[in-house]
């Protein structure tokens, strides 16, 4: 069965209902109508990372889901079809005057795998491995020129990205407001060599290195930073983070990706102490990459070091559920986005949709 946002969110919804009900059932029930009880709004919405830190002692174990689905392509703000691309595009490297393939749609799973640890109260430390699979799908056009097509083909690649760790200190912490700043290091653990098989204008079948996007890991040593604000009122929750991550050298394959800047602001709203929604927008930029992969020379965009600059503004709506008596401890949420503004330095895919499941558990 294929997993899209919609069923994410309609298993989690019912997972969401079911388990308090359950907690009641179990007779937890003066712990709800009692006192506050575990409140989902003291994390973030699901998509947001290193939102949250732990009291000394404290460990968390994460898994989450995310899905980003592109389709069809942008020059700048605008729609550009792939007739357009083939004939109006030129093509960086050597043979062709323009860029004869065209990517149309992409999907790009992430597993990711989270632990948290509180060595303080206010430090907590915060290790991050993503496992990768990502799926293009192409139009290519036949020969040199024209419009006419020659076929399509898909390729694909999987595996574990950059490996993480990261420092979070607090700053400041009351009944309402909790601030913090974080550092880490991403380690060049994913591969950036993946390779698949094309098919080229002169109807060829060829494996090649896959293009940049296709890629699992930078190949460098990069760092992130950045700070987060969070507040529970009553029942109104609002948040903040800023997040950037910073390349540093050239990987062995002589680029260096796009550093990432990464602004969300977000409102929650509380309606039962272990459950609330969020309504986040966030918007982000990407750079584009410096130096390139002599290997990577292929007539397709993706292809191109200077189309990968992405400005990107998106909204998004999430579920929060914290559970309660006996599952303390455990928590499950869900965010849907879509976005709002792109700007691409293109052509280049356009984001379609993304989603995000989670489960968190503390102990
Ligand atoms: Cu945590």
């Amino acid at each position: 069965m294929r997993i899209t946002p919609f069923r994410i969110l309609f298993l989690s919804g019912f997972l969401v209902t079911l388990a308090p009900t359950g907690a009641l059932a179990n007779g937890e029930a003066h712990q709800l109508a009692g006192s506050d009880g575990v409140r989902a709004d003291t994390h973030a919405p699901i998509g947001v990372m290193a939102d949250h830190m732990h009291e000394a002692g404290e460990w968390m174990l994460s898994y989450r889901f995310m899905r980003m689905e592109m389709e069809g392509n942008r020059q700048g703000h605008n729609r550009i079809s792939p007739e357009e691309i083939v004939t109006s595009e030129s093509n960086p490297h050597d043979a062709l005057d323009e860029l004869r393939v065209v990517p149309t749609e992409m999907t790009m799973d992430m597993h990711m795998l989270g632990l948290m640890y509180g060595v303080s109260d206010d430090v907590t430390l915060m290790f991050m491995l993503p496992y990768l699979e990502n799926r293009m799908e192409h139009i290519t056009f036949q020969g040199g020129s024209g419009t006419d097509q020659l076929g399509t083909f898909t390729t694909r690649s999987s595996g574990f990205g950059d490996a993480s760790v990261t420092g979070m200190f607090r700053i400041f912490t009351d009944d309402t407001h909790h601030l913090h700043w974080q550092a880490g290091l991403s380690l060049p653990t994913g591969s950036n060599t993946e390779e698949d098989t094309v098919l080229t204008p002169m109807d060829e079948r060829v494996t090649l290195r896959l293009p940049y996007p296709m890629q699992l890991g930078s190949g460098t040593f990069d760092f992130n930073g950045g700070i987060s604000y969070l507040a529970t009122g009553e029942r109104l929750g609002w948040g903040a983070q800023y997040l950037a991550t910073l390349r540093t050298g050239r990987n062995a394959q002589g680029y260096t990706l796009g550093d990432q800047h990464a602004f969300s602001g977000w409102l929650s709203w509380r309606w039962v102490p272990p459950l609330s929604t969020s309504l986040r927008l966030e918007y982000s930029h990407r750079g584009n990459i410096r130096g390139s992969d002599p290997e990577i020379t292929a007539p397709v965009q993706t292809a191109d070091p200077n189309r990968q600059e992405r400005e990107l503004l998106q909204w998004h709506v999430g579920v929060n559920w914290a559970g309660q008596g006996a599952l303390a401890g455990h928590r499950l949420a869900v965010e849907y986005g879509r976005p709002l503004l792109e700007n691409v330095s293109g052509p280049q895919m356009s984001v379609d949709e993304t989603a995000t499941l989670g489960y968190q558990y503390s102990w």
